[in-house]
């Protein structure tokens, strides 16, 4: 009943001319979500839900994280989150940002070349495995292991969504709207995600503007996405906050919460604990193959 009532109050937040009492009550049940809760699930043993962002340099991460502090907070716009201001800047570590007690959002650095190793660092990420520490696209076992203490004492209770941010402007090196084989590039890497954390990425594509979306949206259909959402963020140079974008913001995160109680309850027999040593062993068992790979070179 309550998953039908959210489905409902998202499907008209989508698809209507945007009323107040809208954003007001989704603002509201996200301010009262805890984990499970929107499917009453209980004694499944999360705590936290992490919104794991990903995907290209400067396609728009920090700024969405911008966007949901700003919208979820009833907040004027700030770049809190350090969305890049010229084209040099932008940013090297996992920083995570309460929206919620029960909801955080992190942020990442900017997939760049697509290598085997950025794709076993953010296995670790969604993994569970990874600090907020920077973010090295460079393989290094120990990183895994020197961090496995603090995860296993302060979060393997919390339930990591995946989000990819890809940006609908052209000329990216990973082009949403542009040829199959690039495009190809990235099943991998949502593949991983959808494989380790049970849910398929949600994806935002950010800067339409006045462009034509429905191709980025086939293309990432076709990759196999369901859940796509498509907003100018709110910037330094578009910081005014409107109905229309305040909207698409939070039925962003409601989905996210959704799809988050999906995962939990394809987990909740699991038992959390153990399933984090599995995770953790199937990580450095990943790296240790890496590591030889890269000793015969
Ligand atoms: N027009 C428009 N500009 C955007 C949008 N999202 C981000 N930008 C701009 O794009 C630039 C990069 O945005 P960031 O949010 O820093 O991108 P990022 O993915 O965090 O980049 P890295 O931290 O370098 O990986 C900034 O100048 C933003 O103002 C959007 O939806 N529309
Ligand atoms: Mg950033």
């Amino acid at each position: 009943m309550k998953i039908l009532f959210y489905h409902n109050l998202i499907q008209q937040a989508m698809q209507s001319p945007v009323t107040k009492d809208i954003s007001g009550v989704l603002r509201d049940t996200l301010s009262s979500y805890k984990p499970g809760s929107t499917r009453n699930l209980q004694g499944h043993g999360f705590k936290r839900v992490c919104l794991q962002l990903f995907g290209p340099k400067g396609h728009g991460k920090s700024s969405l994280i911008n966007s949901c502090l700003c919208v979820v907070h009833n907040l004027p716009f700030t770049n809190d989150a350090g969305a890049g201001t010229t084209a040099e800047s932008f940013a090297t570590a996992r920083i995570e940002y309460k929206l919620t007690d029960t909801v955080y959002i992190v942020d990442n650095r900017g997939l760049n070349r697509l290598t085997k190793d950025e794709r076993l660092e953010l296995s670790a990420q969604f993994r569970n495995l990874r600090s907020t520490t920077p973010v090295d696209w460079e393989f290094e076992l120990e990183r895994t292991v020197n961090q496995l203490e603090d995860r296993w004492n302060n979060h393997c209770t919390d339930f990591i969504v995946p989000v990819f941010v890809h940006s609908v402007d052209f000329g990216s090196r990973i082009n949403i709207a542009g040829t199959v084989n690039r495009n190809t590039e990235i099943v991998p890497f949502l593949r991983d995600a959808f494989e380790i954390t049970g849910i398929f990425p949600i994806v935002v594509l950010t800067k339409i503007q006045a462009q034509n979306i429905d191709k980025a949206v086939n293309t990432v259909e076709e990759l196999g996405s369901q859940h796509i959402f498509s907003l100018d963020n709110y910037t330094t140079t578009n910081s005014v906050r409107n109905m229309e974008t305040d909207s698409k913001v939070l039925s962003f995160l409601h989905m996210c919460l959704q799809e988050a109680d999906r995962g939990i309850y394809k987990k909740q027999h699991l038992n959390i604990q153990r399933e984090f040593i599995k995770q953790a062993v199937e990580q450095i068992k990943a790296e240790m193959k890496r590591q030889k790979e890269l000793q015969k070179k």
